[in-house]
C-alpha cells in the first residue's frame, strides 16, 4: 500500500485513445482485447505506463467523455474482464495503467443526473441547477464547446455545463460527490491501476456562480480556474487516496502559467505530479484554436524554454487526441516528412520532463485526409461549424478552418499494416481511416531500419540509459532563429541536442565531442550545418 515515492520519474508514457487503437471484433471500433493484443508491440516500444482515454459506459456525446458510470466498462470496449485481464497482463510486462478520471461533469444519462431531473433534491445538489433571471440565464458564462454554459430543463430552471449540453457540471462544494468520486477511485486503484489523467481538473472547484469577464473566447473563466477550492480537493484526494497506494497522477490542467503550474505540482503542497500546459499547442492560434496564424518556429522554441526553466518537471507532449497532428502542426508532411517526425520525437525525448506520446505519433501518423465535414464525428467541430455558420462565415471558409483543427485529425484509426482496413478493423472503421496508411503504417516501418517508429524505439533506448537526458539538469545555448539547441547535464555526461525546426540548412557552431545520436546518416551530415529537420545529440568528454 505505500506509496513509492517518483517511481514514475524516469518512466515514457503512451497514450491510448480506445476507439481507435484496435477493433478485435469487426464493428469498427476499438476496444480492450484490441490493446491486449498490442501489448507486446508497446513493450517493445519502450513504455513503461499507458494512459488509457476512457473506457466507462457513455451514450459517446463526446467519445467517452461523458460517462454513465464510473465503475463499469463500455460493452463496446469490452467487458470487465477483458479490463482485468488487461491489467494485470500489461503488468505481467512491466506496463502501468493509468485511467482518464472525469469528475468536472457527468454524463446527462448518469444515474445521478437522472435522479436530479426527476426532481430529486439531493441528487440536484450534486449539480448546478439554478433559477434564471426572468428571460436571463443564472450567470454569463461560456462553454468550452461553444454557446452558453447553462441548459434549460424547466420553467426557469436551468443546470451549468461547461462543457456539451449532455456534460453537467458536477457540485465539488457538495461533500457527497467527494465521497462518491473517492469511491470510484479507491474501485479502480483496488484493481491495480497506478493513478489518473485527470480530465480538465482545474476547473473543476466553482468558487462562485457571478457573472464573469471575457477570456480567449470563454466567459467567467477567474471564478473557477485554479480556485483555492481546488487545490484543497486535490490536496485531499492525494492525502487521502492517491498516497495509500503507488500512484501517479497527472492533470489536464487548462489555461495554466508555470506558476499556476508550480502550485499545482509542487512535492510539499502535495496535489498533482504533473500536469499538462498548453502554450506551445497554442502558438499558432488566433485567441481561438479555430482560427490559425503562422507558426513560428522560434516562439516555439521560447515557449518551450520558459516551461523548462520554470517548472521543476514538465510533461511533454506534442500531440494528443485534442490536438492535430505535431507532424502537421510543428512539421513538414510533404517534403521531410519522416526527418520532421524524428527531430520532433529526439526534441521531445531529450527535454527535461516525462516524455507523452500519443498512439501513432511513433510512426509519424498526420491529419486525417478529409474532404468533408460530414466525415467527421466530433461533437466540437460541429458546434464550431454552427458557430462560423452564425457568424456570417461562407461555407468553403467554415470547412476548411474546421478540417485543419478538428480533433478527429488525430482520431483516425491506428494504421497497423497497408491492408485496406489499415489492419485496424475488419469491418466498416467509425472514423475514416488515412490513405497514406500504404506507407506510414507499422507493418512497413518495423522493417525498415530509418523508419520514424525504429527512430522512436531508438531514442527511448537512449533516453532509459542517460542520466542526463533522465535526470540532468537543462540549459538552452544560443543559436540561430528556429533552431532549438539545449544541454542536458548529469555528473558525469554532458550532452548537447540539436535540433533544426525548419526546413532549411543552418549553419551553426557545434559544441561537444561525438555525435551519439541523430536523424541523419553518418555519410549525409556535415560539420558546420544542420540539414533540414535535422537532430542531433552530441556528448562532450568531461
Ligand atoms: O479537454 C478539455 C479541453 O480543454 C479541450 O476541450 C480543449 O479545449 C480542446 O479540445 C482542444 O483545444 C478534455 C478532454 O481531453 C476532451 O477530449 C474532452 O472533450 C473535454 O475535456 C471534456 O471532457
Ligand atoms: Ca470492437
Amino acid at each position: 500500500m505505500a506509496s513509492n515515492k517518483k517511481w514514475w520519474k524516469n518512466s515514457i508514457c503512451y497514450q491510448i485513445y480506445p476507439r481507435s487503437f484496435c477493433d478485435s471484433n469487426g464493428d469498427g471500433i476499438g476496444d480492450i482485447p484490441g490493446i491486449i493484443s498490442k501489448l507486446h508491440y508497446l513493450k517493445e516500444l519502450g513504455v513503461d505506463i499507458i494512459w488509457l482515454c476512457p473506457v466507462y459506459p457513455s451514450p459517446n456525446h463526446d467519445n467517452g467523455y461523458d460517462i454513465s458510470d464510473y465503475t463499469a466498462i463500455n460493452p463496446e470496449f469490452g467487458t470487465m474482464d477483458d479490463m482485468d485481464k488487461l491489467i494485470s497482463r500489461a503488468k505481467r510486462l512491466g506496463i502501468k495503467i493509468i485511467m482518464d478520471l472525469v469528475i468536472n461533469h457527468t454524463s446527462d444519462e448518469h444515474e445521478w443526473f437522472k435522479r436530479a431531473l426527476a426532481g430529486d433534491e439531493e441528487y440536484k445538489d450534486f449539480y448546478y441547477f439554478r433559477k434564471g433571471n426572468g428571460n436571463k440565464k443564472p450567470n454569463n458564462w461560456k462553454s468550452f464547446f461553444g454557446g452558453d454554459a447553462w441548459q434549460k430543463v424547466g420553467d426557469d430552471e436551468y443546470y451549468l455545463h461547461l462543457f456539451s449540453e449532455h456534460q453537467p457540471d458536477l457540485n465539488w462544494h457538495n461533500p457527497k460527490v467527494y465521497e462518491k468520486v473517492s469511491e470510484i477511485m479507491r474501485f479502480w486503484l483496488d484493481k491495480g491501476i497506478y493513478g489518473f489523467r485527470c480530465d480538465v481538473i482545474n476547473i473543476i472547484y466553482k468558487q462562485s456562480l457571478e457573472d464573469g469577464a471575457t477570456n480567449n473566447g470563454l466567459v467567467g473563466m477567474e471564478h473557477y480556474l485554479n480556485t483555492e477550492g481546488c487545490h484543497e480537493l486535490l490536496a485531499r484526494f492525494n492525502k487521502e487516496i492517491w498516497s495509500k497506494y503507488k500512484t501517479f497522477v497527472v492533470g489536464e490542467t487548462v489555461a495554466v502559467t508555470p506558476e499556476d503550474m508550480q502550485l499545482l505540482c509542487s512535492e510539499h503542497r502535495g496535489e498533482l505530479d504533473l500536469g499538462f500546459f498548453f502554450e506551445h499547442m497554442d502558438v499558432d492560434s488566433r485567441g481561438s484554436k479555430w482560427y490559425k496564424k503562422k507558426y513560428y518556429p522560434n516562439c516555439l522554441i521560447k515557449i518551450l524554454d520558459k516551461w523548462q526553466n520554470s517548472v521543476d518537471y514538465t510533461a511533454n507532449y506534442l500531440e494528443n487526441h485534442d490536438q492535430i497532428r505535431s507532424v502537421n502542426h510543428f512539421g513538414d508532411t510533404e517534403k521531410f516528412w519522416r526527418e520532421s517526425a524524428t527531430m520532433l520525437c529526439g526534441m521531445n525525448l531529450s527535454l527535461k520532463g516525462m516524455p507523452f506520446i500519443y498512439q501513432g505519433q511513433e510512426i509519424g501518423m498526420t491529419n486525417g485526409d478529409f474532404t468533408s465535414i460530414e466525415e467527421l464525428r466530433d461533437v466540437e467541430s460541429y458546434n464550431a461549424e454552427r458557430e462560423m455558420a452564425q457568424k456570417g462565415i461562407i461555407k468553403c471558409i467554415r470547412r476548411k478552418l474546421v478540417l485543419n483543427t478538428s480533433r478527429d485529425n488525430a482520431r483516425t484509426p491506428m494504421q497497423w499494416d497497408n491492408s485496406e482496413k489499415a489492419g485496424f478493423t475488419d469491418g466498416e472503421p467509425w472514423l475514416k481511416i488515412n490513405s497514406n496508411k500504404s506507407f506510414i503504417n507499422v507493418e512497413a516501418e518495423q522493417n525498415d531500419e530509418n523508419s520514424v517508429l525504429n527512430f522512436y524505439r531508438k531514442m527511448i533506448d537512449y533516453r532509459r540509459n542517460s542520466k542526463a537526458l533522465t535526470e540532468g539538469t537543462y540549459r538552452k545555448v544560443a543559436g540561430p532563429r528556429d533552431v532549438y539547441i539545449f544541454t542536458r547535464e548529469a555528473p558525469e555526461e554532458r550532452l548537447y541536442v540539436y535540433c533544426n525546426m525548419t526546413s532549411n540548412v543552418k549553419e551553426v557552431e557545434f559544441y561537444g565531442d561525438t555525435i551519439v545520436f541523430g536523424n541523419y546518416k553518418k555519410e549525409n551530415r556535415t560539420e558546420k550545418y544542420l540539414l533540414p529537420y535535422e537532430f542531433r545529440i552530441v556528448k562532450s568528454n568531461i
